[in-house]
This record gives structure tokens, sequence and C-alpha cells, in this order.
């Protein structure tokens, strides 16, 4: 499913990029998908996202949101907001001793932000395929990030990387009552 996922939403957007990747890079795209799809999991998730200040300041929230709903991705709930330096400190806490901490707090906090919960099958999964690797120069074409991230600290969104981590990320920012899951 996954699988089938990303074929019908990376393929079509790779083939509208300007930057048009060569055919073998079609296939390294796809590869990176084969060990989650082989699971077959079509569990119903939410995840939690972050538009950062860079893709705010760039204007393209519409072409990001864009991306999730091709992936089958529905948002379920969203809201304009701006970290206060607390606020990212906290949210980011298990990154506190990492070199790249304060310019990260410094990053999130330097402008408005939209944070949504994103709901679908295998929603965590499928989110972090649709953003890319964190360093944008890493990232598959037809991602988030290859196509709109800057550099490894301005990479234009944040994605949960689990289930749990979803969990707590979307009970950072949203009460049960601000969510409208489609289910
Ligand atoms: P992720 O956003 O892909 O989950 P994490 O490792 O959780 O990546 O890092 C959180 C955020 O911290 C990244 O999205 C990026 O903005 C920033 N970051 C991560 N690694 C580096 C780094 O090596 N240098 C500078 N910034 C980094
Ligand atoms: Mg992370």
């Amino acid at each position: 499913m996954l699988k089938s996922l990303f074929f019908s939403f990376v393929v079509p957007v790779i083939s509208l990029t300007a930057a048009t990747p060569a055919p073998q890079e079609e296939t390294k795209v796809i590869e990176v998908t084969a060990p989650a799809a082989a699971e077959e999991v079509t569990e119903i998730q939410q995840t939690f996202s972050i538009l950062k200040p860079d893709a705010i300041e760039n204007n393209i929230i519409g072409e990001i949101s864009e991306y999730y709903e091709s992936a089958g991705l529905h948002v379920v709930a969203s809201k304009m907001t701006k970290l206060t330096p607390e606020q990212a400190k906290a949210f980011y806490a298990e990154h506190k001793d990492k070199p790249f901490f304060p310019k990260l707090i410094e990053y999130i906090t330097s402008g408005p932000v939209i944070v949504q919960v994103l709901e679908g099958e295998d929603a965590v999964a499928v989110n972090r395929l649709v953003m890319g690797a964190t360093d944008p120069a890493k990232a598959s074409p037809g991602t988030i990030r290859f196509d709109f991230g800057t550099d490894i600290t301005h990479n234009a969104v944040h994605g949960s990387d689990s289930v749990k981590s979803a969990e707590r990320e979307i009970a950072f920012f949203f009460k049960p009552s601000e969510i409208f899951s489609r289910q």
C-alpha cells in the first residue's frame, strides 16, 4: 500500500519538477520504499507536521499541502503559531545536547510556523517519505525537502519519526477538540 501510494505521489511530482531526474533516480526513490512496502502495513494513523519558518517566508504553504494531499494524507488539524524559545526547547528536547541545538532553536523561533495533524494510512511513514531526508542535499527527488529545503537547518518541514513521537507532538500543540479525524 505504501509503495503504491508513493508511486502515485512521487512519480507525478518528479515529472512536474523543473530539475527532472534521470530514470535511474526514479528507481532510487522507489527502492527507499521497498522495505516498508514489504510489511504491507495499512493502519490509519495520525502524525504531526510543522511547516517551518522558511516555508512560511517562501510562501509555499499551498504547494507543500499538495504533497501531503497527493500522498493520501488529510489535514485534520492546522494552525499558525510562533514558538517561544521555551516551547521550542521543550518540543526539541531530544536534541538538547546536540551541537546544532542552539541554531535549531533560533531558526524554529525566527518566524511563524504552521503546525498540523496529518491523518491517513501509515501516516507516520508516508509523511517521512514525502518529506525526504533531513539534509535537503541528501533527499530524494520529488520530496518536499529536495524541492524546497535550503540546507540541513532550513529544511522546510518537520514530521514525527514514530507513532509514539506523533502522539507526544500532537498533544504538545493540539487539544483533542481541535482535531477533526476523517475516520
Ligand atoms: P528530522 O527533522 O529529519 O526528524 P532530526 O534529526 O530530528 O531530523 O533533527 C531535527 C531538526 O534539527 C532537523 O529537521 C533540522 O532542522 C535540524 N538538524 C538536524 N541535524 C542537523 C545538523 O546536523 N545540523 C544542523 N541542523 C540539524
Ligand atoms: Mg526528528
